[in-house]
């Protein structure tokens, strides 16, 4: 491996969570050793967790230089600043793709080969769906599903766009993408930097495509999901709605913005 290699880069943001930082690394490097031969970067974006999870990383990195990368943030401002740091560093370094994943192994690592594979048939920005055919949660209550797909459902409608799972954040950008898309004035912080991220790239015209994923609830560590970020979601919307790039209600959604990759799935009109 050659350091002037672009290689993909998978960004895991951590705050507070030692029972999970080493499995999901684990996991993750088994995965991209195989679906990348010339090799790839696990950067670990920590903000001073109290529980010691930077230590961990630490010695993750120093048992696996050519795989492990910590980035030591001073403290926890949320999950999209934290995201911004890791991809701008991805980005300086050169990566090739660069892959969004929770630490708390909601997100199943071996979806990762999925993702790139989409990136690889076209995708400029691969999104893991709960919400196309084959895609799910599992062990969630009535009242969470309900509120993840109509916060889904809302930002859709609202921002004339046909992506089904647009708060997820389990994604691949080419690097193409990210640099396109202008991260330093993205200002949102928890589920909106989600949606703004996915809204800015069909903005300027990449093709996005949802890989169906199944979502598990953490088995351990806590939340940090707060009523905070639900409120900023719910803001976010009708703000990039006023920035001026959206259909009015009711109108059929922009052609080829959004695809699955399972031909049943497939529905233009994105409702
Ligand atoms: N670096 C950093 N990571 C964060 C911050 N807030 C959340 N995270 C991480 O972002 C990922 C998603 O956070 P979660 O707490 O799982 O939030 P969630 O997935 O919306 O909520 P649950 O479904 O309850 O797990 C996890 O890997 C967290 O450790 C933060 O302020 N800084
Ligand atoms: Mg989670």
């Amino acid at each position: 491996m050659t350091a002037s290699v672009p290689l993909p880069w998978l960004v895991i943001p951590t705050y507070n969570e030692a029972e999970n930082v080493e499995r999901v690394v684990g996991l993750s490097r088994e995965v991209l050793a195989a679906a990348c031969p010339d090799g790839f970067r696990i950067l670990i974006v920590d903000d001073r967790s109290p529980d010691g999870t930077g230590e961990i990383a630490d010695r993750l990195a120093a048992a696996h230089p050519d795989e492990v990368v910590v980035l030591h943030r001073e403290r926890p401002d949320g999950l999209g600043p934290a995201y911004l740091a890791g991809f701008g560093l991805a980005l300086r370094s050169g990566a090739s793709h660069v892959l969004e994943m929770d630490a708390d192994l909601s997100h199943d690592p071996r979806d990762l080969a999925r993702l790139l594979g989409a990136t690889h048939e076209g995708a400029d920005l691969a999104l893991g769906s709960r919400y196309v055919p084959g895609g799910g949660v599992s062990d969630w209550g009535l009242l969470r599903r309900v509120i993840s797909r109509g916060g889904s459902w809302y930002a859709r409608r609202m921002l004339g766009l046909s992506v089904r799972d647009l708060t997820g954040g389990f994604k691949c950008f080419r690097a193409e993408t990210l640099r396109a898309i202008d991260l330093p004035t993205v200002r949102s912080v928890g589920y909106a930097f989600q949606v703004e991220l996915t809204w800015r790239a069909v903005r300027a015209g990449f093709r996005v495509v949802e890989v169906p994923i199944v979502f598990r609830d953490r088995t351990a560590g806590t939340s940090k999901m707060h009523a905070r970020i639900a409120v900023e979601a719910a803001r976010l919307v009708p703000a990039l709605r006023r920035s001026g790039w959206a259909p009015p209600l009711g109108a059929p959604t922009p052609a080829g913005d959004a695809a699955a990759t399972d031909p049943r799935s497939a529905d233009p009109a994105g409702r």
